[in-house]
């Protein structure tokens, strides 16, 4: 087997604190899984940074790891990935800003990563790079003189060309990704926006093929792959942590009441101020279920330079407050909403003592807390998933309760049906939804993103 050289904006070393996100989650299983390197930032940034990187080897992982420079990071993490490309792809073009010294600065650490790459690894290694943040990295790759097979999996939406066209540049990334040979996303929807801005840049023969797209007379196989997770590790993982002392007191300061539970990195794509809204709106309507429920919201903090974050923390601070003012009582807190991160294990743990969890973000790639859940849950006794069709994993997870995190009144009633729903009713829907987890686990989705890059079978064609 070729070695594997997994590429990502930053490198999850092990023993270190903090919320990973779902891409450190879903890469790091794979890793474990199959073996190889781990490149991207240390996480430190200097002012003029060595170009050697840092290497250190764990648990059959080899972690290469660089430093990045301080004057460039901005411009290309909070600026062009965190303030062009992450609002367009979660369609919110009113957050989209472009500046091109911004992209600029992203194409300069893109080529650094490029070099490290080409200078630590083998003209027969397989390259696999992670998302939006590392779209040009082929560009560079293929100027180092790599031939090889090179991969792309892209963790978040992929946004029609008609909201894609807002950015200025945004041909030119089409035609990066077009520099590798395979192209992966979460969902059919996003394959048919990619095909969408292929035409527009391109040409209408350019998507004639359903298994590749032709750019600048380069075949590039895209697909579909689904992000998954270890099914059995999580149940196991989520049972074990019953003993944890931070889910046992979790589980006692509820004090019997029912439990809704959210988890979500703090972003505006996951519609934490939308949900908050709703919940309220369930309370008004729901006065048997005063003092009987309590909300827990964990949300660690992510991007916290990035001004529209330390907004909506304040939004979501102001909502809670509002909300506990109007109905908490001496011995009820309604809302309880957490800024910290816990282990992986302990949310896994408070994920499968949640009578109700409530996946309600606006736009999300796949989201790996909705499928984390199913998995967490005793079959037996299953808590209920609410979950918003705008997320990847509303399109495998067809038995949760299906909202549109708009409509603030419906996730309301969604969460009053959840609360009400039979145990008959609670285990099939859970069954089927555990059978469609492990028809598509974490091994489902790198094996065949990883055979697929080698077979090169996508460029084989088919008819569309
Ligand atoms: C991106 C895409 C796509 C959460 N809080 C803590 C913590 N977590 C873990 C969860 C879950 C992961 O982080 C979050 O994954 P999501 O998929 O929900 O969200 P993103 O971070 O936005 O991930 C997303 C994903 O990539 C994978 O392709 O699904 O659409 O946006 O595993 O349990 N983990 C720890 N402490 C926390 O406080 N340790």
């Amino acid at each position: 087997m070729n070695r594997l050289i997994v590429v990502s904006n930053r490198v999850r070393l092990p023993q270190t604190s903090g919320a990973p996100g779902g891409l450190s989650v879903g890469v790091l299983a794979a890793l474990r899984q199959r073996g190889g390197t781990w490149v991207g930032w240390s996480g430190t940034l200097a002012d003029e940074p060595s170009s050697s990187p840092h290497i250190s080897e764990d648990g059959g992982i080899r972690y290469v790891t660089v430093d990045l420079p301080r004057a460039e990071f901005e411009g290309y993490y909070s600026g062009f990935c965190n303030g062009s490309l992450w609002p367009l792809c979660h369609y919110f073009p009113g957050r989209f800003r472009y500046d091109p010294a911004e992209y600029e600065a992203y194409n300069a650490i893109n080529r650094r990563f490029a070099s490290v790459v080409a200078h630590k690894g083998n003209a027969s290694d397989q390259v696999w790079v992670h998302d939006y943040q590392l779209i040009p990295m082929a560009r560079y790759l293929r100027a180092e003189g790599i031939k090889g097979p090179l991969g792309f999996f892209l963790h978040i939406p992929f946004p029609h060309v008609e909201v894609l066209r807002v950015l200025p540049v945004y041909a030119e990334l089409v035609r990066d990704l077009a520099q590798y040979d395979l192209v992966g996303f979460q969902t059919e929807q996003d394959l048919m926006a990619f095909r969408s801005a292929v035409r527009d840049v391109c040409g209408e023969e350019a998507v004639a093929v359903k298994s590749y797209v032709t750019v600048d007379g380069r075949k590039v196989g895209v697909g579909v792959f689904p992000i998954g997770i270890d099914v059995e590790s999580v149940a196991a993982q989520a049972a074990a942590a019953q003993a944890d002392d931070q889910v046992r007191r979790l589980v006692a300061g509820v004090l019997g009441r029912r439990l809704l539970l959210g988890v979500d990195r703090l972003d505006y794509s996951k519609g934490l101020v939308e949900r908050f809204t709703a919940y309220r709106h369930f309370l008004e309507s729901s006065p048997e279920h005063l003092g009987r429920i309590t909300y827990i919201q964990i949300a660690p903090l992510g991007r916290m330079n990035v001004a529209a974050y330390s907004e909506i923390r304040d939004a979501l601070e102001q909502a809670a407050g509002q909300t506990n003012g109007q109905y908490a009582d001496t011995d009820w807190t309604p809302i309880r909403y957490l800024n910290k991160d816990f282990p992986h294990h302990v949310l896994l743990g408070f994920l499968r003592c949640a009578d109700v969890c409530a996946v309600t973000p606006v736009r999300d790639g796949m989201n790996l807390v909705a499928k984390e859940f199913v998995a967490a849950q005793d079959p037996e006794n299953p808590g209920v998933l609410v979950l918003s069709n705008m997320a990847g994993a509303a399109r495998e997870l067809t038995d949760a309760l299906l909202v549109n995190p708009y409509d603030e009144h419906a996730v309301a009633a969604a969460l009053r049906e959840a609360l009400e729903l039979p145990l008959a009713d609670r285990r099939a829907c859970h069954a089927k939804m555990l059978a469609a987890l492990k028809r598509n686990t974490i091994r489902h989705w790198h094996e065949s993103f990883l055979a697929s890059l080698r077979s090169g079978r996508h460029l084989d064609g088919g008819s569309r």
